[in-house]
């Protein structure tokens, strides 16, 4: 059985664009899953430390049947390809794969907090995720729309598609 998942992709280092659109095949490669969607790709002020760079945020609609832990340590190899280091929270970096949402299923151990945790408050999450799925719902049935519309505000700029090298 496959379940459809939503993964955030930000990066503010390197070429972000061409970082995003690799991850993105690299995720439709994924064994036992397909890629149904992707959002067009956002630039959008730094959350957190503000001493950075702009971000280019996006996100990948696929299609699973790898479990989500699975599928989280997929993101994290591709983030490790990536050449992603962990220096700083909330800090730069080349790419950050977030699974957003998996199916209805709501997770909360050490490793996996499902849906994100700060999904509500990022509408560099919340914007691509309503681009791919107007009626997408969390497993609480708050709308993404709704989110979207009460979430602070990060000056995003939809970048014009294939904007990169
Ligand atoms: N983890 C728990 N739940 C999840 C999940 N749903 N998806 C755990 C992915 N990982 C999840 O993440 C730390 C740990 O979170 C992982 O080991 C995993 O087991 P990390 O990516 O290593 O560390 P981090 O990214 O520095 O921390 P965090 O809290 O994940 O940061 P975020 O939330 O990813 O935020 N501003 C803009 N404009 N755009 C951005 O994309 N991104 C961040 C990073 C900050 N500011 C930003 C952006
Ligand atoms: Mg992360």
């Amino acid at each position: 059985m496959k379940t459809d998942a939503f993964i955030g992709l930000g990066s503010n280092l390197k070429e972000p664009a061409a970082q995003l659109a690799r991850a993105v095949s690299e995720l439709a490669a994924l064994p036992g899953t397909t890629l149904v969607a992707q959002s067009p790709f956002y630039a959008s002020s730094p959350v957190g430390p503000q001493d950075q760079p702009d971000f280019v945020n996006g996100a990948a609609w696929i299609s699973t049947a790898l479990p989500p832990h699975t599928l989280l340590d997929h993101l994290q190899a591709i983030e490790h390809a990536h050449g992603r280091e962990r220096l700083r929270h909330w800090g730069p970096r080349t790419l950050d794969l977030d699974l957003l949402v998996f199916g209805d299923q709501v997770l909360n151990d050490d490793r996996l907090t499902v849906p994100h945790r700060e999904l509500p408050n990022r509408d560099f999450a919340l914007q691509p995720l309503l681009d791919l799925k107007p009626d997408l719902k969390l497993p609480d049935g708050a709308t993404i729309a709704n989110l979207r519309a009460q979430c602070p505000d990060n000056r995003l700029r939809k970048l014009p598609p294939r904007d990169y090298p």
